[in-house]
């Protein structure tokens, strides 16, 4: 309703800076380089971050290192109230908190809401996830005059490199789940949004994860690649490019010692296929939802929609009459649809982009955008899917229109550019769903609906081959990757075994 909307508005609006942001190592900022953060909104300083060099980014992990045994030791339940705690932190912090994911990361206030819930449930999630878990080894079935038990154990210290578009919601995801699995962290947030995430662990703090079980380092590569070279390292989880990843996974595979694992979450060129039995008008809402929302800056928006030719041209019309009505600006003006692109170098890739695509494709929809970091949502129609070979992360949507007898090869095209993250597919007809459901290997497949915004708990979150490791966040499966599997077996019927003394050690 809009009267609370307004009220939150007001509230939120009435946060002032200037905010700082420092490296945290056990508790304590550091200090170091100093650099002004400014908002992409319109330039204004936000305040200062302390970036980690490498030299910092180790003694963070040094001292990591020495927490993770007290953490480890810390039964599960405790680790689950911390995270609970935070997460009413989270809740109590609610004004601040959507200030800086509007101010710094560019947000409209329902963007904001949207993280900020999901970053709290996250830290719910994750904690009665956890309690089922790591609470008590399980016992499993074995000969007799045996016990055999299972328990999940925090495997050391996670580094946890997080990304500008999700700059609470995934920093906080990480940290949580590689706590609950009884890990020290230390995070890295993207150099983009240092202030949201200190802000962040300063909550997590509060609410009384120890200063010795989760540091802080903001910084850029140099700091990441001090993360994944220490020694100490038991572990990465990251949300970011493919190319990144695969530098990490490279990087992970020189090191001596342990082979470790690396939880990815990268990019997509994430398709939808509509065909004629489609409802027009609710393709359009699910569209534009999906390809412009975030100014399009999610892993799981739109990039490419396959329509079926017979449909196309009325198809493209009204989804052009529908974006076009879309507003550009503020994003802390309530009638905002699209803020900003997250920095210079984000715009002047999509820039690039356009303009290729002005030469190469035919233009359907080319608006104009404000001055500053703003780009007007794009729709170009290209020949094939192929046509297509990157991520482009940004507010343009690319359309290719297949025959009625062209799904199997689009399907095909799609299955070989090796992306596998969100896959949308609007058809009335069952068969033609479920046949492309299961001929693509995508992690998040929507029927019938937008494909952005997973919920916690209901669609776990992550893709496949190019798109990332698994398991996915937000899902049964994943506090497990966190965490190392030991089993214990005990004969019941040697001397001594079954005098009842015995107590297995969670
Ligand atoms: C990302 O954009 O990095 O479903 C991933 C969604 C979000 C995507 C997060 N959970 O739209």
């Amino acid at each position: 309703d809009r009267a609370a909307v307004e009220a939150l508005r007001t509230g939120v609006a009435r946060v002032t800076g200037p905010f700082a942001a420092a490296p945290i190592l056990d508790g304590r900022e550091v200090e170091g380089r100093t650099r002004t953060v400014a908002s992409p909104i319109d330039g204004a300083s936000l305040g200062t971050v302390t970036e980690a060099d490498a030299a910092m980014a180790a003694r963070a992990m040094d001292a990591a290192a020495h927490g993770f045994s007290d953490w480890a030791a810390t039964p599960a339940e405790t680790r689950a109230a911390c995270l609970e705690r935070a997460a009413n932190a989270f809740e109590a912090d609610r004004d601040t908190l959507l200030h800086l994911l509007q101010a710094e990361a560019g947000k409209t206030l329902d963007d904001a809401i949207a993280e900020w819930r999901e970053a709290i449930d996250f830290l719910r999630y994750y904690a009665a996830e956890g309690r089922k878990l790591f609470a008590a080894p399980v016992a499993l079935p074995g000969p007799a005059g045996e016990a055999n038990t299972l328990a999940l154990h925090g495997r050391g210290v996670f580094a946890a490199i997080s990304p500008w578009n999700f700059p609470l919601a995934i920093f906080s995801g990480q940290i949580a789940a590689a706590l609950m699995a009884g890990n020290a962290v230390v995070a890295k947030p993207a150099p983009q949004t240092p202030l949201v995430a200190d802000r962040a662990l300063r909550l997590l703090h509060g609410a009384g994860i120890p200063a010795g079980a989760l540091h802080l380092v903001p910084g850029g590569p140099e700091a990441g690649a001090a993360l994944i070279g220490h020694p100490a390292l038991a572990g990465v989880v990251f949300t970011g490019s493919t190319a990144t990843a695969r530098a990490i996974n490279r990087a992970l595979a020189e090191r001596d010692g342990a082979i470790l694992p690396l939880i990815a979450e990268t990019g997509g060129i994430n398709a939808m296929i509509v065909d004629a039995t489609a409802l027009p008008e609710q393709v359009a809402d699910d569209v534009v939802a999906s390809a412009f929302r975030s100014a399009g800056q999610r892993c799981s928006a739109l990039r490419l929609l396959l329509v079926q030719e017979d449909v196309a041209e009325g198809m493209i019309a009204t989804l052009v009459g529908a974006a076009r009505g879309l507003r550009l600006g503020d994003p802390r003006d309530l009638a905002t649809d699209l803020g900003p692109v997250i920095d210079g170098q984000a715009k002047a890739r999509l820039d690039a982009h356009i303009a290729r695509m002005g030469r190469e494709a035919r233009t359907h929809l080319a608006g104009t955008a404000p001055s500053g970091l703003f780009v007007a949502p794009h729709i170009f129609e290209i020949g094939s899917v192929a046509d297509l070979r990157e991520e482009v992360f940004g507010p343009i949507l690319h359309i290719v229109r297949y025959p009625v007898d062209g799904l199997e090869r689009v399907i095909e095209e799609i299955r070989a550019a090796g992306y596998g993250l969100t896959l949308g597919i609007h058809s009335r007809i069952e068969r033609t769903w479920t046949r492309i459901a299961a001929a693509l290997p995508h992690g998040n497949v929507y029927v019938n609906r937008n494909m952005i915004g997973a919920v916690v708990g209901s669609q776990p979150f992550g893709g496949t081959g190019l798109s990332g490791t698994g398991p996915k966040a937000g899902g049964p499966h994943y506090l497990t990757r966190f965490a190392t599997e030991r089993t214990l077996t005990v004969n019941m019927s040697a001397a001594g075994g079954s005098v009842g003394l015995l107590t297995l050690e969670g």
